[in-house]
């Protein structure tokens, strides 16, 4: 018998006994976590090909826009999500205490899916668990949660996710590995630990059973399309049992996305709030992103994105061939920020326009081609242009080998007219591409053009060379 198991034996028969039928059996279960997480498995066998792996990420591929929800205790007095006490800003007692005035007084879940739907996202990641330790839902492994230690006196997380799923977008859920408040957990602040797992691994062991509790619970209720991990760096894998959760995963949903924050064990990279200057090596990535600087609500936090910043922040990301996942942090009555909503509601506009430029788009061609910003449709005999500025003169592409069929105006299908330049017939070198494009046709954020090539986009990458006839 694992020593998990033996554990679970080891609850005084007599308390059992003493508990009515029927009624829900509340143990301090961070002490009796009830599900044991299975050893740790061999390494993982998973096996699963490059096509399956493509098959499954497809959704997340094509999905392009996320919107992230940091939602906690932590909007009361506006600080920093978990960080403000783990770094000893205010004490542990202060930060909890927020918990007194955490209402979701104005909570009203079908608005928020109704205005993530009008962004043009196609998934959403709402913090399940931060590093608080706090849950959104009624987890029985402790009562630090919503339901239980708030005004608001109720699970918040399964509305949200209910009205996830009938509004058709994917669910995704943020769980924090890593848990500063759990008793049994090594790390509290920065300057303070508990003990350490070479000195106590039992108690780790605890502390493991809590996070797969948590899992299953999750899991189980929600089905997630994509788990979102956090607070992975403090452990190793073997240490959070990393295999272990994924085959946990798996086995509520066989094709569940997970991100790359557990310790080599995830599907995609995630890079954060620094916008990537080179196009990120993994084939699969999403940038994560505020809107002002905080993750959270933070009353001081006044340093908004306007929604033009964040729209070529996010086509930036088309461009390289990954998603965004852009944060709205929601005060602590459910209500979200005016500035943020803005920002949803822009995305939204220009998305709706430009649709045919979005979802089914992949990396655009390099830099020095077209100053701006370019994707490719699947085919790749479509190239997009995306201008985030107003033109002073033609549009030009360099090192273009194509012949272009057709050049228009995404989103209001004007024809443009165009014409190369410098191409000599008997020079393999291409000539420039020179797109007219007048003000009438501009968006008032960022304008897309279509180049309509007779072929897959073939490319010049020379260095210019000496003529040799003429
Ligand atoms: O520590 C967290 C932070 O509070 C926030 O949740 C971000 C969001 O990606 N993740 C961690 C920092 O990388």
């Amino acid at each position: 018998m694992s020593r998990f198991h033996l554990r679970i034996a080891s609850v005084p028969l007599a308390l059992l006994l003493l508990v009515p039928a029927g009624f829900p059996v509340r143990f301090c279960p961070e002490a009796y976590a009830q599900d044991a997480p299975p050893a740790l498995s061999p390494v993982n066998k998973r096996g699963e090909t490059k096509a399956q792996k493509e098959k499954r990420m497809d959704w997340f591929d094509h999905a392009k826009l996320g919107i992230f929800i940091h939602w906690g205790i932590y909007a009361v007095d506006g600080v920093s999500e978990s960080w403000s006490f783990h770094n000893k800003y205010l004490p542990y007692e202060q930060y909890m205490k927020q918990a007194a005035g955490f209402t979701a007084a104005s909570y009203d879940p079908k608005a928020w899916v109704s205005l993530i739907k009008e962004s043009g996202a196609q998934y959403t990641v709402i913090t399940t668990k931060h590093h608080d330790g706090v849950a959104l839902w009624d987890t029985r492994i402790n009562d630090r949660s919503i339901p239980k230690m708030t005004p608001a006196g109720r699970d918040v997380l399964s509305p949200f996710v209910k009205e996830v799923k009938k509004a058709g977008l994917h669910t995704g859920l943020y769980f924090s590995l890593l848990d500063w408040s759990n008793p049994d957990y090594p790390v509290f602040t920065r300057t303070e630990s508990r003990y350490s797992i070479k000195d106590d691994p039992a108690r780790w062991d605890k502390f493991v059973q809590c996070n797969f509790t948590q899992l299953r619970e999750l899991c189980s209720a929600y089905k997630p399309d994509l788990m979102w991990f956090d607070g992975d760096w403090e452990q190793t894998a073997e240490d959070w049992r990393a295999d272990a959760v994924i085959d946990l995963l798996r086995s509520y949903n066989k094709n569940v996305i997970v991100n790359s924050r557990i310790q080599g064990y995830g599907d995609y990279s995630t890079p954060e709030q620094g916008v990537p200057v080179v196009r990120p090596s993994d084939r699969y990535w999403e940038l994560c992103y505020t809107i002002n600087d905080s993750w959270g609500f933070q009353h001081t936090d006044t340093n908004f994105k306007t929604p033009f910043m964040v729209l070529r922040t996010f086509v930036d990301c088309l461009s390289n061939g990954g998603n965004l996942l852009l944060d709205i942090g929601p005060r602590e009555d459910g209500t979200i920020p005016e500035e943020e909503v803005a920002v949803l509601r822009e995305m939204g506009r220009w998305i709706k326009k430009h649709r045919e430029a979005v979802y089914q788009t992949r990396a655009g061609i390099p830099a020095e081609h077209f100053q701006g910003f370019s994707t490719l449709n699947e085919e790749g005999d479509i190239l997009y242009l995306y201008l985030p500025y107003r033109p002073n003169g033609p549009i030009e592409v360099k090192g273009l080998m194509n012949k272009v069929n057709r050049v228009w105006v995404v989103g209001d299908g004007r024809m443009l007219n165009y014409k190369v330049y410098n191409k000599n017939y008997w020079s393999d070198i291409p000539g420039l591409l020179e797109i007219d494009l007048p003000d009438i046709a501009l968006d008032p954020s960022i304008t897309v053009i279509a180049v309509l090539l007779d072929s897959p986009v073939k490319l010049y990458r020379g260095e210019g060379q000496v003529i040799t006839s003429n």
